[in-house]
């Protein structure tokens, strides 16, 4: 659609100045382009769309596909938007390549999911430069100056991180295993990003309370089910008793499960291992279902619709809240989940 626009435009630049010419009693004008209904109606519609630019992470889990999905069933022409799409593979370089493209294009909106919180700044400043607005989706940047963006929109990490915590005291408690030394190891995201930074402060906030919790090591999946199944093959080989593994997502616990099960070791609530999650996908339904998987504290990927509502109170001229949290739940096994499955949007 960029390039209809910009051949529109192209078109009118050419009608403008090919009437400047005839004004002018040079060359005989070529034929101008028929004033036709449909042609006005195409250069007016697509002047309407709201461009925006959104710089995504990657597609390396299903919580990322499902926010992909979000933000292209949102930002249709249907709804008055031209979305400009770029995964950037989990590279930061690749984001910044990617939110300078869009300043380049001079989209009116920049959405980013930035892969980790650091080293923003001198791109940020470029957008600004360039007037064009930056609106954060999924994970924080750290900058000096926070007017360098307009608004930021989702999970609470560091909640999320305690929420799994508490739910593990209280497993232990029912289970009688409440004073009982507890070994564990973490499988973190990507390191520096948000929902890394916060899952593991916000879960150390209650191991710090647990003097018989013993965190025996902690390393990074990236977020994915494969680096999940490698980091806890190689756990398994360093330790002979993890009692629980804190994934800092749902495709690391199915990772992790696998490695678990390759081992000859058994997990879920009649298993050898406790296993948590986060993100609450389907997958982690059908996976407590089987019995694998303990639990899964949500994080809600559906932004595509929250961001649009950003926008379209910045059209308007209205304020918009600087920081938007939204609200999440979590699932075990304890609950009827064949009941809630069906009605889960990721
Ligand atoms: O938990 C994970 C994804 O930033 C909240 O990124 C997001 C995280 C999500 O890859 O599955």
């Amino acid at each position: 659609m960029k390039k209809k626009v910009l051949s529109i435009i192209a078109m009118l630049a050419m009608t403008v100045s090919m009437a400047a010419c005839g004004s002018g009693g040079g060359e005989a004008p070529a034929p101008a382009p028929t004033d036709g209904e449909g042609g006005e109606e195409v250069s007016s519609d697509a002047g309407d769309l709201i461009t925006v630019g959104y710089a995504q992470v990657g597609a390396e889990s299903d919580w990322r596909t499902a926010n992909t999905e979000s933000f292209k069933s949102t930002f249709t022409e249907e709804n008055g938007y031209k979305l400009i799409f770029d995964d950037a593979q989990q590279k930061q370089e690749n984001q910044i390549k990617a939110i300078r493209s869009f300043i380049q294009q001079d989209v009116d909106y920049i959405v980013v999911a930035p892969v980790v919180e650091t080293g923003w700044e001198t791109v940020l400043e470029e957008a600004k430069e360039a007037g064009i607005p930056v609106i954060l989706s999924d994970r924080m940047m750290q900058v000096s100056d926070d007017e360098l963006y307009v608004a930021w929109v989702g999970g609470n990490f560091v909640k999320e991180g305690e929420t799994c915590g508490e739910w593990l005291a209280d497993y232990l408690e029912a289970q009688g295993r409440g004073s009982e030394e507890i070994n564990m190891v973490t499988i973190q995201g990507t390191i520096g990003a948000s929902a890394q930074v916060g899952r593991t402060e916000g879960f150390g906030n209650i191991l710090a309370q647990h003097d018989n919790w013993k965190m025996l090591d902690m390393q990074s999946g990236e977020f994915t089910q494969s680096k999940g199944q490698e980091v806890m093959e190689s756990f398994l080989k360093s330790y002979d008793d993890i009692d629980v593994v804190i994934c800092e997502n749902d495709n690391e616990a199915f990772g992790a499960i696998d490695a678990i099960k390759a081992a000859g070791k058994t997990c879920g609530p009649n298993g050898d291992i406790i296993v948590v999650g986060f993100d609450s996908v389907k997958a982690a339904f059908e996976s407590m279902i089987a019995g694998d998987l303990n639990a899964t504290f949500e994080c809600n990927p559906l932004h595509g619709p929250r961001v649009a509502e950003i926008i379209q109170k910045l059209e308007a001229g209205e304020s918009v809240d600087k920081i938007q949290y939204v609200d999440e739940a979590y699932f075990d096994t304890s609950m009827d989940l064949e009941t809630i499955l069906p009605d889960r949007a990721y």
